[in-house]
């Protein structure tokens, strides 16, 4: 049993790993989080207060994080701005909590010696052509496109050289597009959902070809409970489960799956600096620590989905408003 620190709990990613590890583990658990526009203390609801704890803080103040790292035996660190088109729009707190938060963590980590295990995304490799048969691995070179994936990419570094020069106890996961229950309603699927329950349209940027990799949400909990049970230190581990689909073909399967005709949808203004595709091949992490996804079909993964926003409009209605007032402004 251990005592897990969980930055950005109260968030999509994060709060799904909180009641996965209640669900699957003995661990307790301490979210901080700042509660952003993204953060949600209704996203924990329903956990057991004496497995799952909760701290309101920012990860860029050494003195909250110093003491709860401290306290840990783990820091699992899912905190971040993450959202691109935001990133586009004001890069300045993905520089403060993605880098300045990334680096105020590993210090904290590197005082106490606290074993860390790092969340990252698979674009800091940047995009893939759409006809190219390679995959992202592990060895695949750096080149993030967007504000978003750049301050990724540079807290990934942070973190391998606090390994190399501090002998910091870390590992790192770069995981592909996650779906699932609580993601905000900004984000390509719920923002779909909730705008056909809505009477609205989904909205496509450019012409929907762009691919992304779907993995659902508890498939990623896994591949990291397993990356920080048997990873080996200072190493890195994709995760992903085979599930490239351009956005066109997401859009209209939601809408097949919601009674809709397959044509329903709207073009809107493209993404500036918009990644074409990416991809993941998992091998090392399916090889060496034995994970397999449990979501394979994507369709009846997204069906739930479907279902979870049906059942859950309490919690994205307050945020429907304001998100797409903001897509509104710049034509999306
Ligand atoms: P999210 O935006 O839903 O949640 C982020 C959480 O972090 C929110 O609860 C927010 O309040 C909190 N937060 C933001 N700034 C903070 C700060 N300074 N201090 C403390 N808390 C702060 O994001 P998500 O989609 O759950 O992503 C979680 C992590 O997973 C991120 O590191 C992201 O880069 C990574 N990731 C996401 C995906 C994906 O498909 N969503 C894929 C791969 C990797
Ligand atoms: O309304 C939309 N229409 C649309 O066509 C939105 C919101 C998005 N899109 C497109 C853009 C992308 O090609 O759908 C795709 C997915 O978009 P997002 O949900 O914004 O995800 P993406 O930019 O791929 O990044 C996501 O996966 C990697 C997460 O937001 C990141 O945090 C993660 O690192």
């Amino acid at each position: 049993m251990s005592k897990l620190l969980v930055t950005g709990g109260a968030g999509f990613i994060g709060s799904n790993f909180a009641r996965y590890l209640v669900e699957h583990t003995e661990d307790t658990v301490t979210v901080l989080d700042k509660l952003t526009y993204a953060g949600d203390l209704t996203t924990l609801e329903g956990l057991p207060p004496s497995r799952v704890m909760f701290v309101q803080g920012d990860i860029c103040d050494a003195a909250t994080v110093d003491g709860l790292v401290r306290d840990s035996d783990v820091v699992v660190h899912f905190a971040a701005e993450s959202h691109n088109d935001n990133s586009l729009s004001d890069p300045s707190p993905f520089i403060q909590t993605n880098l300045i938060g990334t680096y105020t963590l590993i210090e904290a980590a590197r005082r106490h010696e606290t074993r860390y295990h790092h969340i990252s995304t698979d674009e800091v490799y940047g995009d893939l052509k759409l006809d190219d048969p390679a995959r992202f691995t592990e060895e695949t070179p750096y080149n993030p496109s967007s504000p978003y994936s750049s301050t990724k990419a540079g807290s990934d570094l942070l973190v391998r050289a606090w390994v190399r020069s501090f002998d910091l106890q870390a590992t790192l996961s770069n995981c592909s597009n996650n779906y699932g229950p609580y993601q905000h309603v900004e984000k390509f699927i719920p923002r779909q959902i909730t705008n056909i329950l809505d009477g609205e349209r989904p909205k496509l940027y450019g012409a929907g070809l762009n691919v992304r990799d779907w993995i659902h949400v508890d498939d990623h909990s896994s591949a990291v409970l397993a990356v920080i049970e048997r990873g080996r230190i200072g190493e890195t581990y994709l995760i992903g489960a085979d599930g490239e689909k351009n956005n066109l073909e997401v859009v209209e399967t939601i809408l097949r799956l919601m009674g809709r005709p397959a044509n329903d949808y709207d073009h809107v203004n493209d993404r500036a600096g918009h990644d074409l595709r990416y991809g993941i091949d998992a091998t090392r992490l399916r090889r060496e620590l034995d994970w397999q996804p449990v979501y394979r079909d994507f369709e009846s993964g997204l069906a739930q989905t479907i279902d979870w926003y049906r059942a859950n409009e309490a919690w994205w209605r307050p945020k429907k408003a304001a998100t797409e007032a903001k897509y509104a402004s710049v034509g999306q």
